[in-house]
């Protein structure tokens, strides 16, 4: 029978009905219709009554909304349907056992999780209807991408297992509220609900969730939320083994419960016991729980060209509603009338939230772009001042190389500011059992640079610490802590390696303020040795700037620092300015020292925040060099070789990429009618394509100014000193290409 007129038969008009329907149940013997207090208590749940009934109600609400949604799909008012159809036993349980602040990282079949939460059903079609008020997402993103700060719900995005590291961080930035930054977001006895699908399983981000969680023992609860199915792939066809939680079993610290997802009895149980465990601190709870899918994948599948008709009818049985419809009867709960009630009271709730919904303004196209980034200078500023007012730099004016002075600039923040948390691979000086008893004897490690060197010291191993070796991780966690009110800045060993984390990186941490139409920021700053330059030694995965792929995608902030001053410049405007910010240190420039290098640490009133800090050298007339990082340097040695051959040129040297400040590029191109942009990335999509750009786009600049662009190889950069200088741009390259210009 079609599931969704089974549900009217329960909804339907008639008590016979309804009551032929439920006879079967009430004839068992397990079956004591009454309607004394202690129905309840017998049926088992552990719940008041009054709550089962609420239970009942927050799953009918969602079969309900599924079916709504589906008819506003056939209507041509919405796009896009995908329903919790067979999961609401298991979603409304967890629901209703967390606590309401209990922050929630649910996925797409979590309706009846988010309705117990309090979400209501005319949001929820807000969301679907992509309105304006849409309080998920403002409209940016498609129905059943769950979030609703206020409840405490985090916005999902749509890849499968993404939603897992952040929620695990998240877990993780709670349990340490106390220790580090008193009080955050959520309050620090919380739990983190994160759930999953069977088939998302398989992906290593969810099973890296896990590991860490039992690593750091937080306090998540990871519900798996099983049917069986991944579109139309059967779970046995991918996993080992058809039970999907059988891997984890030798996990340490980690409760693994299953049950039967389509009882709320069972459901309540493995919630109650999984929310308890994970609340008293004893380490994460993984909740398997087999539902059924009684719709198709989505409104864009049809599960009968794959399906067998009597495995969908079998399937149907097990419809948690109607189940649960019967128990509740057969109990004595409630009576089948008082049941057709609620049905018939959501029933007219949901029809009128649709209505309402479809009659709201649509997305409000001019906050999309808006909402993609948080910083707003004065905002920035005034946080900045917070914890630099009345200080001066206790380095101010030292010749510091690179190194030290990113080193310095974060340490003193550190000091005042204790949100700073920071992480990555091998960045502690050491590790915890030996940072108490051999700190004396033993220097330390402090990054395979040692750019946070005594960091670990100075502020101790709760702030500064060794992640795993896993760059998902590493940025996964950078959104939980990030949320939880900390301002993590994470470290990416080589920009090389970022690529395990990538879809942390674009997916994650770039799209949380888009998707939540900028209601939610994640500011951070991801700090990774990058470039090439180094004599020969590296390679790719180890020479690569690679700072085009980053500035494609919106919502990250790219800063290049290429000196000690505007290095402690930018990390200090990084830190501050609201958004997630890729911060590309060269690692070649880390050490150097004199000429374009010797520039003294500055003062805290030196701050370069997005779009600031760039610096000019030279004032000739008759070319302007365009140049970040590495290339900068290079384009200093190149105008004062070129100045000798009477070449008069000035250098742009800038600091950040994204964005970039094209009034001075502007002002600086108008100068001098030449630009040459020397970047170590390559021409296709590199940096330096991006800086072309601000000048192309506008008409009247690109008529009056000859831009030409020196750029790395087609290739990947190459071993040893030929091939490296083969790969990269060098000096003589700068001022052939510079003498060509201006004799052009
Ligand atoms: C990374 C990624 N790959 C592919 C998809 C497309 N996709 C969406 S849901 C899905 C199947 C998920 O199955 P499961 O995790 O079992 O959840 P279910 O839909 O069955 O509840 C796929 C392949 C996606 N959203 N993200
Ligand atoms: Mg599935």
């Amino acid at each position: 029978m079609p599931l969704a007129s089974r549900l009217t038969k329960i909804g339907g008009v008639s008590v016979a009905e309804l009551t032929r329907y439920l006879e079967g149940e009430t004839r068992s013997p397990r079956a004591r219709p009454s309607t004394n207090g202690r129905a309840a208590e017998e049926y088992g749940a552990d719940l008041p009554a009054e709550q089962l009934l609420e239970l009942y109600r927050i799953m009918v609400a969602s079969r309900l909304m599924d079916d709504q949604e589906l008819r506003l799909l056939k209507q041509g008012k919405a796009w896009f349907s995908i329903s919790g159809a067979g999961a609401e036993a298991a979603c409304a349980a967890a629901g209703t056992l967390l606590r309401k602040t209990d922050p929630i990282a649910a996925f797409y079949r979590d309706r009846a999780t988010c309705l117990a939460r309090g979400v209501t059903p005319y949001e929820m079609f807000l969301e679907q209807l992509a309105c304006a008020e849409d309080p998920a997402s403002a409209g940016h993103q498609m129905p059943a991408h769950w979030g609703h700060k206020e409840l405490a719900i985090i916005s999902g995005t749509s890849p499968t297992g993404s939603q897992c590291l952040g929620a695990q961080g998240l877990a993780e930035a709670i349990a340490k509220t106390p220790k580090i930054i008193g009080q955050g977001t959520y309050p620090s006895d919380s739990v983190v609900y994160c759930s999953i699908g069977d088939a998302a399983t398989f992906q290593g981000e969810f099973y890296e969730s896990l590991k860490g969680a039992v690593a750091t023992r937080c306090p998540l609860v990871m519900h798996i939320v099983d049917n069986g199915w991944g579109i139309s792939v059967p779970s046995y066809e991918s996993h080992a083994d058809e039970d999907v939680s059988a891997y984890y079993r030798g996990f340490p610290n980690l409760l693994i419960l299953k049950g039967d997802g389509t009882s709320v009895r069972e459901s309540i149980a493995a919630f109650r016991k999984a929310i308890d465990h994970a609340r008293s601190g004893r380490g994460p709870a993984l909740v398997h729980m087999k539902v059924v899918r009684l719709y198709s994948h989505s409104a864009s599948d049809d599960q009968r060209k794959y399906r067998r008709k009597p495995d969908l009818a079998a399937e149907g049985e097990r419809d948690p509603l109607p189940k649960f419809a019967r128990e509740l009867v057969a109990y004595g709960i409630a009576s089948p009338e008082a049941l057709m009630g609620i049905v018939r009271t959501a029933e007219e709730e949901v029809r009128r939230a649709a209505e309402k919904a479809a009659s709201r303004p649509k997305t409000d196209v001019s906050k999309i772009e808006p909402s993609v980034y948080q910083f707003e200078r004065g905002r920035a500023e005034a946080e900045y001042r917070r914890f630099v007012a009345g200080r001066t730099s206790q380095y101010k004016g030292q010749d510091l190389p690179m190194a030290e002075a990113i080193n310095r600039a974060m340490s003193e923040l550190m000091e005042t500011d204790p949100r700073l948390v920071m992480w990555g691979e091998d960045i502690a000086d050491l590790h915890p059992r030996y940072l108490q008893s051999f700190s004396e004897e033993l220097e330390g490690k402090g990054g395979v640079f040692g750019v946070t060197r005594g960091l670990q010291r100075r502020h101790g191993g709760h702030r500064v610490w060794n992640s795993p070796l896993a760059e998902a991780t590493i940025l996964g966690r950078a959104v939980g802590y990030s949320l939880q009110g900390y301002r993590p800045v994470v470290e990416i060993q080589f920009r090389d390696f970022i690529n395990p984390g990538w879809q942390q990186l674009v997916d994650e941490i770039a799209t949380m303020s888009f998707r939540t139409g900028g209601a939610t920021p994640v500011p951070m700053v991801v700090r990774m040795a990058s470039g090439g330059y180094l004599l020969g030694a590296g390679a790719l995965h180890h020479s690569e700037m690679a700072a085009g792929p980053l500035l494609y995608q919106p919502g990250l902030r790219v800063a290049v620092p290429s000196n000690a001053r505007n290095a402690a410049a930018a990390i200090r405007g990084a830190i501050y300015c609201g958004d997630p910010v890729m911060f590309l240190e060269p690692k070649a420039l880390y050490r150097r020292r004199g000429g374009f290098f010797a520039t003294p640490f500055p003062d805290f009133d030196d701050v370069a925040f997005p779009g600031e800090g760039s610096e000019i050298y030279g004032d000739g007339e008759d070319l302007t060099l365009i140049a970040y990082g590495n290339t900068a340097p290079l384009c200093y040695d190149a105008l004062a070789r070129l100045q000798s051959e009477g070449i008069r040129g000035r250098l742009l040297n800038l600091v950040w990429l994204h964005p970039i400040d094209e009034n001075l590029v502007r002002e600086h191109a108008e100068a001098t009618g030449r630009v040459l942009i020397v970047d170590e990335d390559r021409r296709r999509c590199g940096a330096g394509a991006h800086i072309a750009d601000c000048i192309y786009r506008d008409r009247a600049l690109r008529r009056g100014v000859d831009v030409e662009r020196l750029a790395a190889r087609d290739s990947r950069v190459s071993y040893g000193l030929a091939g490296e200088q083969y790969c990269l741009p060098q000096l003589d390259d700068v001022i052939r290409a510079a003498r060509e210009l201006v004799s052009s």
